[in-house]
């Protein structure tokens, strides 16, 4: 393990560590990483805002003060996902609203369902005011393999 953390994937007998670097690894070998230099550019547009996202959300949880902890997740609910949420539903509604980038499933869908994963068990309404990317969801959950996938993962402890 380099950094002494996981995630790491084993490539070969070679270990691979930052889960970006390992998704962005994946998506380039198996073709989600967008079709062209300028998709793939807009990939990482969107999963390094799904990055930025994910760090606001980490400030909440990993806070220990109970009040800071209650403060910033009032900030996330007023301020954080609604600007975040606004961002996603416009970059779908560009893409004509099946894919984030153009016409086939990318890194970019898999991370913006994911971010959404954790944020939906403790606030089930959270995307009911936004249809684009509750439609997103609902399509790439619904993708065969993926729906195989999920219906298959194991479920870990929250
Ligand atoms: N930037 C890294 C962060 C990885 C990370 O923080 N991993 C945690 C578990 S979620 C870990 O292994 N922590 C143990 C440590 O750093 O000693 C990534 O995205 O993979």
């Amino acid at each position: 393990m380099p950094f002494g953390q996981i995630p790491l994937l084993e490539v070969d007998g070679k270990p691979l560590a930052q889960s970006y670097a390992i998704a962005r690894y994946l998506a380039r070998e198996f073709g989600f990483a967008g079709r062209s230099n300028w998709e793939s550019a807009l990939v990482d547009q969107i999963v390094d805002l799904v990055e930025d996202l994910k760090r606001e959300m980490f400030k909440a949880v990993s806070e220990q003060d109970p009040d800071k902890k209650k403060d910033l997740e009032q900030k996330l609910l007023d301020e954080i996902f609604p600007k975040f949420i606004g961002f996603f539903e416009i970059l779908l509604k560009d893409n004509g609203g099946q894919y984030f980038v153009g016409s086939l499933l990318s890194l970019a869908d898999l991370a913006v369902l994911g971010v959404f994963d954790t944020p939906l068990q403790k606030y089930p309404s959270l995307l009911d005011k936004s249809p684009a990317l509750q439609a997103h969801r609902k399509h790439v959950e619904s993708l065969p393999k993926i729906a195989t996938y999920l219906k298959n993962r194991k479920q870990t402890e929250k």
